[in-house]
């Protein structure tokens, strides 16, 4: 007969793990094997780059750079910097639950083998002080040099390094620090609207930068200085982020990489299995796919029809 006072093995068990389970996505839970049904098919790339999430502000896409994430496969998984906004956190938390989807399936990658390389920014400089260390299978770096499947050396850095030299705040100057902050969460609200209505995901912030002259000019001095940087450094190539805005360019015998953001653009940098490397637009691509569901033909049902 079991004693009332000690607990059998069934009733220790607390019951509300099943709320915890059910907040992370199902995906995380399946075999990573080709064979389980269910699992979306994921891209192969030797090498994916992404920087500029800012993890722990409204202004990431967590979602976007998740669906990314769930969707494609590497051997080497850089993340470029400002991945987590530290700045932003010591004011105030805030860290919803797609946030840590993201940290889990970044570490799940790295788990499964993925070699994951961390090259903090300036907006998650605390990382600096850990540099040469690794945690749960991430290597800290301050910089790498990436060679790819054709040879070419890639410096891979945040690119923060150059603002003294460029100025940083001038790509802001044409509004203001404030202007920019009012700008994201304007861009937050158009895309809730946006939601409201079934619509995917667009960047009104990269959409006015592009239309600013000071930002434009701003950008291609910076690209300039980082290429002429990595000229120096005696590499082929430079892999940057910091100024949230993808681009493929040649100075002279430099290419310049930039792999965008996750907080305007939703852009990452992938190395194809020859070694060329393209700018994926991930809101993009989300965009076409929800514009070719719905030009799918398919029966209409009454109760959607707007009054
Ligand atoms: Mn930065």
């Amino acid at each position: 007969m079991t004693s009332p006072i000690m607990p059998t093995a069934r009733t220790a068990r607390p019951t509300p793990k099943s709320r915890q389970v059910q907040s992370v996505p199902a995906w995380m839970f399946e075999p990573d094997g080709e064979d389980s049904g269910n699992a979306p098919k994921r891209t192969r790339q030797r090498t994916i780059f992404i920087s500029d999430c800012h993890l722990g502000t409204a202004g990431a896409n967590a979602e976007l750079l998740l669906d990314f994430l769930k969707k494609h496969e590497c051997e080497t998984l850089y993340l470029v910097g400002d991945i987590v906004d530290g700045w932003q956190l010591r004011k105030g938390w805030y860290w919803p639950q797609a946030h840590n989807d993201v940290v889990r399936a970044v570490l799940k990658m790295a788990k499964h083998g993925t070699r994951v390389v961390y090259v903090p920014g300036n907006h998650d400089e605390h990382f600096r002080d850990y540099v040469g260390l690794e945690f749960g299978g991430i290597e800290l770096l301050d910089d790498d040099v990436h060679v790819t499947a054709d040879g070419r050396r890639l410096l891979v850095i945040h690119g923060d390094q150059f603002d003294n030299v460029v100025l940083y705040h001038k790509w802001l100057a044409f509004l203001g620090d404030w202007a920019y902050v009012a700008l994201l969460r304007s861009n937050r609200w158009v895309n809730r609207c946006r939601r409201m209505f079934g619509l995917p995901y667009w960047s009104l912030a990269a959409h006015m930068k592009k239309r600013v002259k000071n930002a434009v000019s701003f950008i291609s001095r910076f690209e300039e200085v980082v290429a002429h940087a990595a000229a120096e450094r005696g590499v082929d190539g430079v892999v940057c982020g910091h100024i949230h805005s993808a681009e493929i360019r040649e100075f002279g015998d430099i290419t310049y990489y930039n792999d965008g953001d996750w907080v305007e653009s939703c852009t990452a940098l992938v190395e194809d299995a020859d070694g060329t490397l393209r700018i994926v637009d991930w809101a993009e691509r989300v965009r076409e796919e929800t514009m070719r569901e719905r030009t799918r033909p398919r029966l209409i049902k009454a109760e959607a029809v707007p009054a």
